[in-house]
Order: structure tokens, then C-alpha cells, then sequence
């Protein structure tokens, strides 16, 4: 019996079929491999997942057609053929009736690690070659980052992902201040996979190496107990008025670096006038708004302000009401101290958020497919999709442009859950009971697919043969497959290029080329670039029979950051500039309130009151990738006794409530309820309550959640009208312990199906 290898978002990993279980043992390069790969065993054979094209009822008989039944209505099991004849006459309907750029491909979401099978990229090459789509832009990841740092700091993954290495840390920094901390849950995830966790490793060196890390965070988990950080529980939303003391207090006592911010920077007279102005941004200032107390703040403005500082700053603060500010005022703290482009210090968004930060490239291109022409240029703000279906037609700002929502009639989604990813989801429900029709293409019968018009069972990596690769990870995989299609599963590929055919476009999406075709074909430029460099270049076979290649990594040498600071005049920044903007006219030229031209403290609008007083942070899920596999053993293994998700409440706010360990609750607000269990724990600060996202959506007739999935409960608005990123972070709940039995969760069950 041999081990195959294969890949995840989660890990590189080997497996083998031991008496008819599939045993999954990470790889054995993997010094911190992570747990989530528990998950993977019961993708293959779970009920929750789509054994055969199936409709929705009501589509089926009474034809395409805003229907507020979906989500509740039962389905059909047809035939492959007959289906996809119905769907093919759909796409043609609607594009020749309200054109091509009524067909919604955005189609957002993690799908499964996989260059060629990747599903969104599948989708959206079959939706162009077929006459185009709107697309979606930027990511709920990252939405009003990505939209601001090109604004501020230049090219985004050169000065997030490639800026500051995990070698660089290990080695250099002497303190290191993350805000959001960098938790060990979140970078055990990267994008296409990786296949070594070394970020355990790196932060252990620098601790070891005698560097002080200080955490910034509503709760104490966010860095690993191994780097024994000081830990600052702040008020959630609040650290830009942090930032900004820090700032001012480094300013006032001359600590800043006036030469960096002359020659390498813009926009610090306006920046310093705000600090200075009234209210003066002084650590009583901020204290009062984040809860730290402001010798804490003064001390710890001394302390940054000697030695190697590196400010971090999570995802998370910028998913979130006004999420440009911290990362805005984190960039400008690193400008203010002069550590910008410094080894180990400066400023990184999103180190330690997914694995595949802080890594250095690798020196050749991993096999990618390229991108096909969309004919359609219209777009919205990935995040703003239930805003579209709801008001076609209404004008919208982003980023300097005023934009209108196009009129969405039919929505194509393969390898992503907006009812897992989206906020407010009985406001999504709403808005996809607009639509004429709703296409879904997975593997497991999700909260999505259960709001579909049309269900196609796709394969998992685990029943298809792809390769495994990231820019940023020196392991190329070949992932053969494991078991054949579950049921009638076929792959994506499959299935669009029958559909494909059937509009006419087979050649033109297939190139005549079979699955393994296309992985010859995408090998070739590794290849390639592997022999021009004088490396050794087996060829596709070789490379199969191998089952994994190791790939030359580039250098670390601090990338475009280091070499601006450098020479600030012949490397200049990606911004209008050239240099760091700590102040931007550009984004001051667009005039909006909620986004000025420099860093600012903004009050929220959703924050706690009388009836809602306590802080919901609804984060990345410890136990699996968003909502993927959630029924498998890790995932359903840390849930509560009844199958909910486990809330972290304070002992402080548990027993104002009555509510103890262990307890059933209701988190609820005018907008939705969910149940949980209840975990009470110092490790959160009192007035939050924390409530991972990803548990499925199981909702009761009124929309209540039985199985504990926070966004029944988080805030459906833009970051800001720069950005309009995905504010789902944080939202104002009060929570109860649960007034009745708890209900039986049955999330992961198949809706009601008939075969036609
Ligand atoms: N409140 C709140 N909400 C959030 C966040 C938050 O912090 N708070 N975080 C946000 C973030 S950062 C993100 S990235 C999103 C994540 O949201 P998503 O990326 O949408 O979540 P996933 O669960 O990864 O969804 C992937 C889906 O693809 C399916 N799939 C996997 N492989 C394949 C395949 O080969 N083919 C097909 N057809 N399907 C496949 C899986 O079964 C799954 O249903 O959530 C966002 N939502
Ligand atoms: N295990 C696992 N890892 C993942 C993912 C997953 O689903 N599962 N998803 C991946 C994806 S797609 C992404 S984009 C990244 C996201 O990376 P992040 O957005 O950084 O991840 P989160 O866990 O949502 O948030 C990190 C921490 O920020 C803290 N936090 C929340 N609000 C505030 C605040 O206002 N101030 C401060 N100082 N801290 C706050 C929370 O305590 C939280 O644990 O994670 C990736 N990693
Ligand atoms: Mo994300």
C-alpha cells in the first residue's frame, strides 16, 4: 500500500487507504503541522454531501423567477443531461433578454487547493468564453486594505505579503507590537496550500533571542503562550485611537524620525496637526477609548521607540466599521518611528493572519492557468452583493468613482458560500429571492446550495487528479487522486465544458485539451523556467512519478520596502508619490467623511448600548477553514455537547447573566439570534463575547440560528465608501441562556429530496 501525496489550504499531506479508512498523516517535512487536517477523512463519504444533480422544486415547475421559497423549498433529483439542457436554455434566456452583464459570476470563495481544478477560475473562464459576467472585486479577506494601501504604502502583496519575512523576525526584530496579534489558528491556512508551519518556529527564535512582544488584542489566545506576550485587551475598534496616542506620544517627547518622514514620506504636516489638535490624540485621550490604561500607553510609546520595532496589524481590524484607519495609522506609526524598510521592522498587514505571509517567493512560476478576457467590464465591491440584488439601479461611491448597481437576474457560484461568508444572512435571503435563478456547484449540501435553484455535485481534490502549488511555498505537489467521484459527482471542468459545449463554446473553454492535458500543459512553464535558471527540470512524467517537487526559493532581502528606504528617488513606492503617504490628497480629493485624508479616529455607528452591551467578535474558526468540513472530526469534535459552536463569554458578563459553563445561549440582535454553547474563560476581555465563524447555517422558521453561525448577527455595510470592504469583525449582541430546549442541529443534513 502506498502513501499518496496531496495538498489542502491547511497542509501538505500524505494518505492511505488502511481496511477502508482513509488515513491522512501530515507531510513529514511540516514542522508544525496543523490539526485541521482531522477534517479531511470524512469529505469523501458524509451524507452532507450531493449525491446527484438535483432542482429546486419550484424552479423546476414553475420556471425562473424571483421566488421567495428558496431556502425552504424541497428538491429534485434529474438526470445530468436534462439538467444541464434546462441550464444552458436558462444562460442563453437571460443573456439574450437582459445581456450579458445580468449573469453574476463573482462567484467569491476559498474552493480547494488545486492550480488547475481551482474552481473560480474554472467558472470565470467558462462565464467569459460564454459572452462575460459582472465580476466581483478585492476580498472579504481583505477589502479595505487592498483598496487603501496602493493609496498609502504601493503595491499590495509586495509590501503585505513579501515586506517583512518570518526569518526577518526570527532574527532581528526586538519588539514586536500586533495589533490583532498573529494567532497560530489562522497562519496554519494559506492559499493553495503549504507545506511547512513555520511561524511557531520563527516567533519562538526571536523569544528565545530575547525580542518582547506585546499583544494587542480582545483576546489572549492571538499570540502563542510560547512568546509569554504582554497582553493589552483592548476595547474591539478601538486601536486606531491607540495607534494615534502612540504617535503623539513619540511626537511629544521628539522621539519621531524627522529625517524619514521628510524624505521618505507625505503627508505628516496634516497628520501631526491632527494629533496635536483638540481633542489632542495624548494617551488620556486614548485611554478613555480603548480601555488601556495611559501609563500602559506612555510606557509602551517609550518602549517602541528604542530598538527594533515591527508594528503587525491582523486582517481582522480592517474587516471591520472604518477598517482602512488602523491599517492606515499602523503604517504611519512605522513612519513616525522611521522603521519602515528596516529588517524585522516597520509595518506588515497581515503577517502571521495566513501562512503564506512573511515567506519569500519562490524563483520560478508555479503552473497557473492565465487569465481569459472578461467582455463585461462591469464589477461591484465583492462584499456589497446583497446591496446589488436589493437595490439595482441605486448609485453607490468606491474609491473615488460613483458607481451603480447593475440589474443581477442570474447568480453563478462555484467553490464559495456566501451564506457562510456574507453579513446579515436573512438579509442575504432576501436579496437571493430576487434573482431568476441561482446556480451552485459543490460537493456538500451547504446553507448556499440550499438556497440554489440548481445543485451540481462537484468532486473534491480528493476524487481528481491537479497540482498543488503557491508562489510562496517551495513544494510542488502532485495530487493524485484518492478515490473515485462520490455518487454522481463530477469535476467543475466536467461540468462546464458539457455546458460550454451545449452553448456552442466547447472548443474555445476545453482547447480539446483532457485533465491531464492541462496538467502537462501548466507543468511546461515551471519546467522551463527551472532548466533557464539551471536547475533541475524533470519533466511531467518524472515529476508525477515523484509525486512532489522541491522549488529554488527567491532571495530575502526585505523586497521593494528595503530598497525604497534605501533610495527612495530611484526605487520609489507604487503610490502617487512615490513615498510612503501618511497623509493622501488623493483620498482627501474624494471628500468622504467616513475615510479623510489621513489617518483619523472615526466613531462606529454599530457599537454596544443598553440593549445590546456586548461586543460580538465573530473570527476565524480554530478547527477548519471557514465553513469547509465542518462535519468533519476536528471541527465537530470542539463543538458544544448539542452540536452548537462554542461561544467564549467573560466570567464578568456569564454571571451578571446567569449563565454557566457549558450552558446553551442566545446571542441576539434586532438584525438575527444564534445558539451556542457557552465556554466562560478570562481569556476574552469582559463586555466580548467571541463566536467563531463557519458553523453552518441551520436556521429555525424566524431565520434563528440553531448551530451558532455569527453572521445571522453581524452588520451588512461597507468599511467605508473608499473601500466598501466586508465589516463583519464586530457587532453590538446581547446573549441569554437559552429560554427552551435547544433545538437538534441538523445543518449538516440533506434538504428534503425526491427523485423527479
Ligand atoms: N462575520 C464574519 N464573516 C466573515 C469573516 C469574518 O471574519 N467575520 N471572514 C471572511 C473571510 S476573510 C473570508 S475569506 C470568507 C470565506 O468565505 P468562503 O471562502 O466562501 O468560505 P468557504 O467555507 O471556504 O467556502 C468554500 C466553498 O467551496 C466549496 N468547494 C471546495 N472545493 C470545491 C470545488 O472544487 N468545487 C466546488 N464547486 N466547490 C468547492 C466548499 O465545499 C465550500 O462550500 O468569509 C468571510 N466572512
Ligand atoms: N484556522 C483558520 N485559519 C484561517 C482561516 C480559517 O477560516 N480558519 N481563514 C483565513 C483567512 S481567509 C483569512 S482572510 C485570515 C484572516 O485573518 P484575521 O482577520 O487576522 O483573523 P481573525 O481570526 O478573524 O482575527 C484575528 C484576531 O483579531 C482579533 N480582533 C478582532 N477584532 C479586533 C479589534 O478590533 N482589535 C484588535 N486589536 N483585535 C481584534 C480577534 O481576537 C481575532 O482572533 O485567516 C486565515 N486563517
Ligand atoms: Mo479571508
Amino acid at each position: 500500500m502506498t502513501d499518496l501525496t496531496h495538498s489542502s489550504h491547511w497542509g501538505v499531506f500524505r494518505a492511505r487507504w488502511d481496511d477502508g479508512d482513509l488515513q491522512v498523516r501530515p507531510h513529514p517535512g511540516d514542522p508544525d503541522p496543523s490539526p485541521v487536517l482531522g477534517n479531511i477523512p470524512a469529505a469523501l463519504t458524509h451524507p452532507a454531501r450531493v449525491a446527484a444533480p438535483s432542482v429546486r422544486r419550484g424552479w423546476w415547475e414553475d420556471g425562473p423567477g424571483p421566488d421567495d421559497r428558496r431556502g425552504h423549498d424541497d428538491y429534485l433529483e434529474v438526470g445530468w443531461d436534462e439538467l444541464l439542457d434546462r441550464l444552458a436554455a436558462e444562460l442563453t434566456r437571460v443573456r439574450e433578454t437582459h445581456g450579458d452583464a445580468a449573469v453574476y459570476g463573482g462567484s467569491y470563495g476559498w474552493a480547494s487547493a488545486g492550480r488547475f481544478h481551482h474552481a473560480q477560475g474554472q467558472l470565470h473562464r467558462f462565464l467569459a468564453v460564454t459572452g462575460g459576467y459582472t465580476r466581483s472585486v478585492n476580498t472579504y479577506s481583505g477589502g479595505a486594505a487592498e483598496v487603501l494601501i496602493p493609496h498609502v504604502l504601493g503595491g499590495f502583496d509586495a509590501v503585505t505579503r513579501y515586506a517583512v519575512s518570518w526569518d526577518s523576525v526570527a532574527a532581528h526584530t526586538d519588539t514586536v507590537l500586533a495589533f490583532g496579534g498573529m494567532a497560530l489558528k489562522n497562519s496554519t491556512v494559506a492559499a493553495g496550500g503549504v507545506s511547512r508551519h513555520v511561524e511557531r518556529g520563527a516567533m519562538g527564535a526571536a523569544k528565545a533571542r530575547g525580542a518582547r512582544f506585546v499583544l494587542v488584542s480582545p483576546l489572549r489566545p492571538d499570540l502563542p503562550d510560547e512568546v509569554d506576550a504582554q497582553w493589552l485587551p483592548i476595547e474591539p475598534g478601538t486601536d486606531t485611537a491607540l495607534m494615534l496616542a502612540l504617535m503623539h506620544t513619540v511626537v511629544a517627547a521628539g522621539g519621531h524620525d524627522r529625517e524619514f518622514l521628510r524624505t521618505h514620506c507625505v503627508g505628516w504636516p496634516e497628520l501631526e496637526r491632527y494629533l496635536f489638535a483638540g481633542p489632542v490624540k495624548d494617551a488620556d485621550w486614548a485611554a478613555g477609548i480603548t480601555g488601556i490604561d495611559a501609563a500602559t500607553i506612555r510606557e509602551l510609546a517609550g518602549r517602541i521607540g528604542t530598538g527594533r520595532t515591527l508594528v503587525t496589524v491582523a486582517q481582522s481590524l480592517q474587516r471591520s466599521e472604518h477598517g482602512e484607519q488602523p491599517v492606515w495609522a499602523g503604517a504611519a506609526l512605522a513612519a513616525v518611528l522611521g522603521q519602515v524598510g528596516l529588517p524585522g521592522g516597520g509595518f506588515c498587514y497581515g503577517l502571521g493572519s495566513l501562512g503564506h505571509y512573511g515567506r519569500v517567493r519562490n524563483a520560478v512560476p508555479v503552473p497557473t492557468m492565465t487569465r481569459t478576457p472578461n467582455p463585461v467590464g462591469e464589477f461591484i465591491p465583492v462584499a456589497r452583493v446583497a446591496d446589488m440584488l436589493l437595490h439595482p439601479g441605486e448609485a453607490y461611491e468606491y474609491n473615488g468613482e460613483h458607481r451603480v448597481y447593475p440589474h443581477v437576474r442570474l447568480a453563478y457560484w462555484l467553490g464559495g458560500n456566501p451564506f457562510h461568508h456574507h453579513q446579515d444572512l436573512n438579509r442575504l435571503r432576501r436579496a437571493v429571492a430576487r434573482l431568476d435563478t441561482f446556480v451552485v456547484h459543490d460537493p456538500v449540501w451547504t446553507a448556499t446550495a440550499r438556497h440554489a435553484d440548481v445543485v451540481l455535485p462537484s468532486t473534491t481534490t480528493l476524487e481528481r487528479e491537479d497540482i498543488g502549488a503557491s508562489g510562496s511555498d517551495p513544494l510542488l505537489v502532485a495530487m493524485k487522486p484518492l478515490s473515485p467521484p462520490r455518487g454522481q459527482a463530477r469535476d467543475d471542468y466536467e461540468i462546464l465544458s458539457a455546458l460550454a459545449g451545449r452553448l456552442g463554446h466547447g472548443d474555445a473553454f476545453t482547447h480539446g485539451r483532457t485533465t491531464r492535458e492541462w496538467l502537462e500543459h501548466l507543468y511546461l512553464r515551471t519546467q522551463k523556467a527551472l532548466a533557464d535558471r539551471g536547475h533541475p527540470a524533470p519533466d511531467f512524467d518524472e515529476f508525477w512519478e515523484a509525486g512532489e517537487l522541491e522549488l529554488p526559493s527567491g532571495p530575502d532581502d526585505g523586497g521593494v520596502l528595503a530598497k525604497f528606504r534605501a533610495d527612495p528617488v530611484g526605487h520609489p513606492l507604487a503610490t502617487p508619490s512615490g513615498k510612503v503617504e501618511v497623509g493622501s490628497s488623493t483620498i482627501a480629493g474624494f471628500g468622504y467623511d467616513d475615510c479623510p485624508g489621513h489617518p483619523a479616529w472615526l466613531e462606529p455607528i454599530e457599537r454596544p448600548d443598553a440593549r445590546h452591551p456586548l461586543w460580538m467578535v465573530a473570527n476565524q474558526p480554530a478547527t477548519r477553514l471557514h465553513s469547509q468540513l465542518d462535519f468533519g472530526a476536528h471541527s465537530a469534535g470542539a463543538k458544544g455537547a448539542g452540536g452548537q459552536e462554542i461561544v467564549r463569554v467573560h466570567p464578568v458578563d456569564a454571571a451578571a447573566r446567569g449563565i454557566a459553563d457549558g450552558d446553551v445561549v442566545r446571542l441576539h440582535n434586532d438584525r438575527g439570534a444564534a445558539l451556542a454553547q457557552a465556554r466562560v474563560t478570562d481569556e476574552v476581555r469582559a463586555g466580548v463575547v467571541q463566536l467563531p465563524t463557519g458553523a453552518w447555517w441551520d436556521p429555525e422558521p424566524d431565520g434563528t440560528c440553531r448551530h451558532g453561525n455569527p453572521n445571522v448577527l453581524t452588520r451588512d455595510a461597507g468599511t467605508s465608501r473608499l473601500s466598501q470592504g466586508c465589516s463583519g469583525q464586530l457587532s453590538a449582541v446581547e446573549l441569554e441562556r437559552c429560554p427552551h430546549t435547544a433545538p437538534t442541529v441538523r445543518a449538516h443534513e440533506p434538504p428534503p429530496l425526491s427523485p423527479v
